[in-house]
């Protein structure tokens, strides 16, 4: 068994996809949390000066998405075919374009405007992916459907009733939640707000 180090700030954000997939695989991992007062002086020493960054026996490996892709594999959570991959990354996709340009350090008012602006798109679109399968690939659950469910919790942090008009994405994050092992996650993860 590798061993796993994960660096990320003592919060959810880019590091929880891939605290999602250890936590399904029962698979240990060092969670290191760097408070962000302790950023500016070590920075310089994770590459591009981002975080997450993952440890792999030593080496250190970067971009949450990337990483994420690889411990799905392992966990069984990719794609069964390319062409699933490739649904499921365009989903990951999708996702990630919205939340990578929400404005996270804005007023709440800007937060809002985004939300009204580019959610209703996202929303409407990931829903009809969805349609009324309990998975976005349908019969078999994949990291896509943890990246939803993580994602979506960040941005309902802000606005509660976030994707309130789509009864199947709230019902598929409720699934995800309620998988035994990212339940157990869910109880023993260190509390942060967001
Ligand atoms: N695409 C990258 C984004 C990495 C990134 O922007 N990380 C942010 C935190 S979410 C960061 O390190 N911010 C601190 C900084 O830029 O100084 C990934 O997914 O890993």
């Amino acid at each position: 068994m590798p061993n796993y180090k994960l660096t990320y700030f003592n919060f959810k954000g880019r590091a929880e996809i891939l605290r999602y997939l250890f936590a399904y695989t029962n698979t240990e991992f060092e969670d290191h949390r760097i408070e962000y007062k302790d950023w500016p002086s070590c920075k310089d020493s994770y590459p591009f000066g981002k975080l997450p960054v993952l440890e792999i026996d030593g080496t250190v490996y970067y971009q949450s998405l990337a990483i994420g892709r690889y411990l799905a594999k392992k966990a069984g959570l990719a794609g069964k075919t390319d062409l699933d991959d490739l649904r499921i990354d365009a989903i990951l996709d999708t996702i990630d374009d919205f939340v990578s340009r929400f404005p996270w350090d804005a007023a709440d008012q800007e937060k809002k405007e985004y939300i009204d602006k580019f959610g209703g798109t996202v929303l409407s679109g990931l829903a009809k992916e969805l349609g009324d399968n309990k998975w976005f690939l349908g019969k078999y659950v994949t990291w896509a459907d943890f990246f939803w469910d993580i994602c979506s919790d960040g941005i309902i942090y802000y606005q509660p009733d976030f994707s309130k008009d789509y009864p199947n994405l709230l019902s598929l994050k409720k699934r995800v939640k309620e998988l035994p092992e990212i339940a157990a996650w869910i109880k023993r993860r260190p509390q942060t707000e967001y």
